[in-house]
């Protein structure tokens, strides 16, 4: 039985893509054994029996699909006996909003802070050309000119986090009282910062850093892994 997720490798082959760790979290919440696939941003060969250019790409016997949403949504349906990522339709739908929000509110926000960071710190050297000329296209700006690490910026950014010291107040979790897909959301962002950039973006008072204390935690401790080495699932 086949079962392989493809994700984005970093310099000393940490896994840093926030949307590879949500689809890590989510296989470990279901207990299903995969193998983790390294991919630079220069080896898209590896993934074109994708169709597309983007991890993770999950290879599950013979589907494939891509996609952290997608794939999360399949695991939940292909797996209805193993524990739910989302709980129900309903916690399928408040997760689906979480996902949005993450990916079209805090990332932008994030990228300003550490785009220049990820080049220079977190990707494999090789990779740095591809890096820069793709994201300096995608932001019109050059990868240093674009970053911005001002008081206020980082104060932007903690304020935009409001809504999840919020729900913290009423759970020790997004998803209530025991983590779940939203939780690996936001989880996947957090591990990304930490791998890739020196910025305290969360101070140790804020409850959001003991909830990511907490999610370090699970899976035996491999939630706090820098991801290259692969759990067991018993
Ligand atoms: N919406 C997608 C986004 C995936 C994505 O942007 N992946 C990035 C890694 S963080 C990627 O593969 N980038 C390759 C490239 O830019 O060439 C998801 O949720 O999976």
């Amino acid at each position: 039985m086949a079962r392989n997720l493809y994700e984005l490798q970093g310099r000393a082959d940490k896994r840093l893509s926030p949307f590879c760790w949500r689809t890590r979290m989510a296989l470990w919440h279901k207990g299903l054994e995969a193998e983790f696939i390294p991919v630079q941003f220069g080896q898209k060969d590896k993934i074109a029996f994708s169709g597309q250019k983007l991890v993770p790409v999950l290879e599950d016997n013979e589907r494939v699909i891509h996609d952290s949403w997608t794939i999360a949504c399949y695991l939940e349906d292909a797996y209805r006996d193993r524990p739910s990522l989302f709980g129900g339709a309903a916690g399928r739908a408040g997760a689906r909003f979480i996902n949005g929000w993450v990916d079209r509110a805090i990332h932008p926000a994030m990228l300003r802070l550490v785009l220049s960071d990820i080049h220079d710190r977190a990707i494999d050297e090789a990779d740095q050309p591809y890096f820069r000329a793709s994201r300096e296209k995608r932001f019109g700006k050059a990868l240093e000119a674009f970053t911005d690490k001002s008081e206020h910026r980082i104060a932007a950014f903690r304020e935009k986090l409001e809504p999840v010291r919020l729900a913290l107040e009423d759970s020790p979790y997004l998803a209530g009282p025991a983590p779940l897909y939203a939780d690996y959301i936001l989880f996947g962002t957090c591990k990304f910062l930490e791998i890739c950039s020196p910025l305290v973006l969360l101070a140790e008072d804020d409850p959001i850093y003991s909830w990511y204390e907490r999610m370090l935690g699970l899976f035996d401790g491999f939630a706090a892994s820098d991801g290259a080495a692969d759990r067991q699932v018993a």
